[in-house]
C-alpha cells in the first residue's frame, strides 16, 4: 500500500514540474523574454559556480574516506592475500592522481572557458601527436596492470602439490546454509551425488562407499589450522552460490553439477586477528557471495583458525557419517549417525530438484 503512495506521489510530482515549466515558458512568451536564452549573468554564476562543485566533491569524498575508512577489510589472513591487497594498492596509487588531476582539468575548463562573446573560438581539427599520447598511455598502464595481474591470479590458483600436505574441506552449498565436509582418517571423500539425496543424508553421500563413512561434516563453524595449505572443493545443491571468505581474499563460485576449487594459506590464528584488529568479537565468516534467494543474506559460516594441535582435537571431536546399518563401525547405531540439519526444506522440495536435475542432465 506504501509503495502505490509513493509511486502516485511521484508521478503527480512529475506532472507538477512539468506543469510549471510550460506556465514559466507561457509566463517569458508574454512578457516577450525567450525563457530558452541563456543571460550574461547567468553564464557567469554557472562559470563561478565550477569550482566550487569541485571543492564540494572532493571534499565530499575525503569525509567518505575518514567516516567509513575503517571499514574497510583488515590485513590480510591469508599468504596469497598479502599479494592481492598489494596488485589492489599499486592499482590505487596509478588512479587516484589521474582521477584528482582529470578531476581538476574538467572543473577549471569549464569555469575558465565559460562562453564570452568576445572570444573566438580556435578552430583545431586533428592532432596525430595529442592521439598517441592519450591513447598509447593508458593502453600501455592498463597492459602493465593487466599482465601484472594475470600472473598473480596464475600463482593463486595454483593447485597445492601432495607434497605440501594440503587439509581437504569441502564446501557444500544450498539454500540457505553451508556445510563443511572433511575426509576421515583416510584422508578420502567418500562419494556423493545430488541423486543419492535422501532424508538426513542431505550431501547426498554415497552410504555403500566406505570412504564415506569415516568423512565428518559440521554446520555453523568450522576449522583450519593456521599455515597449512586448505585445498577446498565447492559444490552446490540447487543454484550457484559463491563461497565468498573475504578475510582470506578468497572467492569461488559454487555451481551444481560440478566441483570447483580454491586453496589459500592461513596465516593468522582468530586469536591473533582479534588482537590486531582489538576486537575481542572478531571471527572469520564464509559469506555466500551470490544473491541466490530470499534468504542469501544469512547464509553464513564461522570459520576458526587455530593452532595444528588444537585443529586436531576439534576434528577428533566431530562426528562421523557412519553408513547404513552393517556397514558402520559401531553397529549399535542403527540410525545416521549426523549433526542435527537446520534446514527448512522439506525431502519433497529435495525430491523436485532431483527431478529437475535428471531432466536438465
Ligand atoms: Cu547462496
Amino acid at each position: 500500500m506504501i509503495d502505490l503512495l509513493i509511486l502516485v506521489a511521484v508521478v503527480l510530482g512529475i506532472i507538477a514540474v512539468s506543469k510549471l515549466i510550460s506556465i514559466l515558458g507561457t509566463v517569458s512568451a508574454v512578457k516577450g523574454e525567450n525563457s530558452y536564452n541563456v543571460t550574461d549573468k547567468e553564464n557567469r554564476t554557472q562559470a563561478r559556480l565550477m569550482p566550487v562543485f569541485l571543492i564540494v566533491y572532493f571534499a565530499f569524498i575525503i569525509w567518505q574516506v575518514v567516516s567509513w575508512g575503517d571499514r574497510v577489510l583488515p590485513v590480510s589472513a591469508s599468504e596469497h592475500g598479502a599479494i592481492i591487497d598489494e596488485l589492489m594498492n599499486i592499482t590505487w596509487i596509478i588512479i587516484i592522481p589521474v582521477f584528482i588531476f582529470t578531476h581538476i582539468l574538467l572543473f577549471y575548463f569549464a569555469w575558465k572557458y565559460a562562453y564570452d562573446k568576445n572570444r573566438k573560438a580556435q578552430f583545431f581539427a586533428h592532432s596525430n601527436k595529442l592521439e598517441m599520447v592519450w591513447t598509447a598511455i593508458p593502453a600501455l598502464v592498463l597492459l602493465i596492470l593487466i599482465l601484472y595481474g594475470l600472473s598473480i591470479w596464475n600463482d593463486v590458483m595454483e593447485p597445492v602439490s601432495a607434497d605440501e600436505e594440503p587439509i581437504e574441506i569441502e564446501l557444500y552449498a544450498r539454500q540457505f546454509d553451508w556445510t563443511a565436509r572433511y575426509p576421515g582418517i583416510d584422508g578420502k571423500f567418500g562419494e556423493a551425488s545430488v541423486r543419492m539425496i535422501e532424508g538426513v543424508n542431505f550431501l547426498g553421500l554415497d552410504s555403500t562407499d566406505k570412504e564415506s563413512w569415516d568423512d565428518k561434516y559440521v554446520k555453523a563453524e568450522f576449522h583450519l589450522p593456521v599455515n597449512r595449505p586448505v585445498q577446498f572443493y565447492m559444490r552446490a545443491q540447487d543454484v550457484i552460490h559463491s563461497a565468498y571468505m573475504p578475510h582470506f581474499r578468497a572467492q569461488m563460485n559454487c555451481v551444481p553439477g560440478m566441483i570447483t576449487r580454491f586453496n589459500f594459506i592461513p596465516t593468522k590464528t582468530t586469536a591473533e586477528m582479534r588482537e590486531i584488529t582489538g576486537d575481542e568479537e572478531f571471527n572469520y565468516y564464509l559469506l555466500c557471495n551470490k544473491i541466490c534467494g530470499a534468504a542469501h543474506y544469512n547464509m553464513k559460516m564461522e570459520i576458526i583458525v587455530e593452532s595444528e594441535e588444537d585443529f586436531n582435537k576439534w576434528l577428533s571431536e566431530q562426528n562421523e557419517f557412519l553408513a547404513v546399518e552393517g556397514n558402520s563401525k559401531d553397529n549399535s547405531s542403527e540410525e545416521l549417525s549426523v549433526p542435527e540439519s537446520d534446514s527448512t526444506q522439506t525431502i519433497n522440495e529435495e525430491e523436485e530438484q532431483l527431478s529437475l536435475v535428471e531432466k536438465v542432465n
